[in-house]
């Protein structure tokens, strides 16, 4: 088995954090972005969508996508239960994992994407204006997300899920994006300063 890893990016990280928080250890092997090695014939072969993470197992099965991914670990170690247990748990999780992936990741991403020069052969054409629109969505989702956390630990619950993975990943992705938290949103500082002081926040 095999993840092919991206450094610092983003993605990749979430399924590292995931990992670290189950306990589980896969070789690496990293992709250079900044030398476009996702690009590659060779790496194209193995994910024609061209971006990492991808896992590759022993029987040659590819798993790209990060959630895809993290999935596949859950099923083979269910403990700790990062995606829940039982219908309404589970729900609850993909629900507020899909909206912090559509509402605050992905707009970060549009921002760094859009805007940072070092992105300019990754992202063609860049569209300033499209990094511009992302950013009060961006902060009007993080004022949701700061009074739902006013009355609990988690982004999902009481219990760490990967949803609160997704989310550490995002806040900490808006500092390259030259982002800042807004001032007002205390809880959301809270629940970063915790999550971040995991030891699996160092993957
Ligand atoms: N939806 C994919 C996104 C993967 C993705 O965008 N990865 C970025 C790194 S964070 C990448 O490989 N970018 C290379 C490129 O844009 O050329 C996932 O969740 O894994």
């Amino acid at each position: 088995m095999k993840l092919y890893d991206g450094g610092r990016a983003p993605n990749p990280r979430r399924v590292r954090v995931f990992l670290a928080e189950k306990g589980i250890e896969v070789p690496l092997e990293q992709v250079d972005l900044g030398a476009l090695g996702q690009k590659s014939a060779g790496f194209t072969e193995i994910n024609p969508i061209q971006r990492v993470p991808v896992l590759v197992l022993d029987d040659g099965t590819i798993i790209a996508e990060s959630i895809a991914i993290c999935r596949y670990f859950e099923e083979l170690r269910p403990d700790p239960p990062l995606f829940g247990r039982g219908a309404k748990e589970i729900a609850g999780i993909e629900m507020w994992n899909r909206r912090l992936e559509l509402h605050l990741l992905f707009p970060i991403s549009h921002v760094f994407r859009n805007s940072h020069p070092a992105m300019k052969e990754m992202e063609v054409p860049q569209v300033p204006a499209w990094a511009e629109a992302n950013k009060p969505r961006i902060a009007e989702f993080l004022h949701m997300l700061d009074r739902e956390l006013k009355d609990r630990p988690f982004v999902a619950g009481d219990r760490y899920t990967v949803a609160d993975i997704t989310g550490l990943i995002a806040v900490d992705f808006m500092k390259p994006a030259k982002l800042a938290l807004p001032d007002d949103c205390a809880n959301v500082r809270r629940w970063h300063a915790d999550v971040s002081a995991r030891p699996s926040a160092r993957a």
